[in-house]
């Protein structure tokens, strides 16, 4: 029996990578269902980030993964509530850069930031891809 039924989180996941994979093991060894939002590519735009791979391809990646119950789209910053409330969560976790940033959900569920794995990201990726 894990400590929480259904989990939620969101993200770009562009460029999947161990870090990426480390936070949603994580995630699925405190959560029996973790659902997972992934953000559109007109999104990304709005968090001006250029995702390198398109949503169906990043969707389809995380689907994939035996840890990740559900995928759904991420469209915007005030889906949020709804998602928890539709997906009845108990949980939401991001990784600790976004420490903080979503505390208004206590209202709703638990609320869990993660550390990041240090050493890797989409960015790094990118820069040591033109290297
Ligand atoms: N992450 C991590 N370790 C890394 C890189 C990322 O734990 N080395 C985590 C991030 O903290 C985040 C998740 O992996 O919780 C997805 O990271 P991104 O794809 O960069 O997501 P982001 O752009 O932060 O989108 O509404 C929330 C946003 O959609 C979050």
């Amino acid at each position: 029996m894990k400590a929480y039924k259904r989990a939620i989180t969101y993200g770009t996941f562009d460029l999947f990578h161990i870090g990426h994979l480390r936070l949603l093991e994580r995630i699925a060894s405190l959560a029996e269902e973790v659902v997972v939002a992934i953000s559109s590519d007109e999104f990304n735009l709005l968090k001006n980030k250029v995702c390198s791979i398109p949503f169906e391809d990043r969707k389809d990646i995380v689907a994939a993964l035996r840890v990740v119950t559900k995928v759904i789209k991420e469209d915007n910053w005030e889906q949020k509530i709804i998602d928890i409330q539709n997906e009845n969560c108990d949980l939401f976790v991001m990784g600790d850069d976004w420490k903080g940033k979503f505390d208004f959900l206590k209202a709703y569920c638990e609320v869990l930031y993660l550390p990041r794995t240090e050493g890797v990201s989409t960015t790094e990726i990118k820069e040591w891809l033109k290297a």
